[in-house]
């Protein structure tokens, strides 16, 4: 692990030099930016988390349960109040509620779809709840946005796949947004995080 992890950070300065806003970590999309982050996605001081939920909205586990954790009540209060008027959330749309006692202001509960060895859309899928919730943070003029690595855990969206999908949704959305100015991935594990930058160091 330590071996995988140092040749990413090589190979990102390296192939980089001279240019330290497109490190391996980083890319520029004019004068926006995706950054790549490893951590934990609840600490995050952005305009809005994204929370990769489940069609309930009712909370779960992983990523989705340690934001209610962090957030408090009122995030779910809030996701039971959208839940009686529209019913369940389809994967690939997404919703957004306050951000409770989270540092986020917001956070948009989006749903990925569930991995079915590619044979139901999910690629689509995964790349709609990706550009759903950012055109929902448009819509509320928000500037930083992060996201974790939707459907990868519980829903076993193979990271290889799901990764390059990510960051070129990403990508394509903020050549042609104005309101959004950076958009990061905060990733949990070493895996998920060299696996994100080959993505973008691929784009
Ligand atoms: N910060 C950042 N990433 C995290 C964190 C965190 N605090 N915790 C987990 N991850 P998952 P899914 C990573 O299972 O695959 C829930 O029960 C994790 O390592 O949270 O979309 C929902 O209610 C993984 O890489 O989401 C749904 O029922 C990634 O987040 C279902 O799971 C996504 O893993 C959704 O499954």
């Amino acid at each position: 692990m330590a071996s995988s992890s140092e040749k990413a950070e090589t190979s990102g300065s390296s192939e980089n030099a001279g240019n330290s806003e497109n490190s391996g970590n980083s890319k520029k999309v004019g004068n926006k930016i995706i950054r790549l982050v490893r951590g934990d996605i609840t600490r995050e001081e952005v305009d809005a988390i994204v929370n990769a939920a489940n069609s309930t909205l009712m909370g779960g586990g992983g990523v989705d349960g340690a934001i209610h954790r962090a957030g408090g009540p009122q995030i779910l209060e809030e996701c039971k109040q959208i839940r009686a008027i529209q019913g369940p959330l389809p994967p690939g749309q997404a919703v957004i509620t306050g951000g409770g006692k989270l540092k986020a202001q917001y956070v948009i509960h989006t749903v990925g779809p569930i991995w079915r060895n590619g044979s139901s859309n999910e690629e689509e899928t995964l790349a709609s709840a990706y550009r759903e919730s950012l055109i929902l943070a448009a819509q509320y003029e928000l500037r930083t946005v992060s996201f974790p690595s939707i459907s990868t855990g519980a829903y076993g969206f193979p990271l290889d796949k799901a990764a390059p999908i990510a960051v070129s949704t990403a990508h394509s959305f903020l050549q042609q947004d104005n309101s959004v100015e950076e958009v990061r991935f905060v990733l949990f594990d070493t895996f998920a995080f060299n696996e994100f930058q080959d993505a973008l160091n691929a784009l």
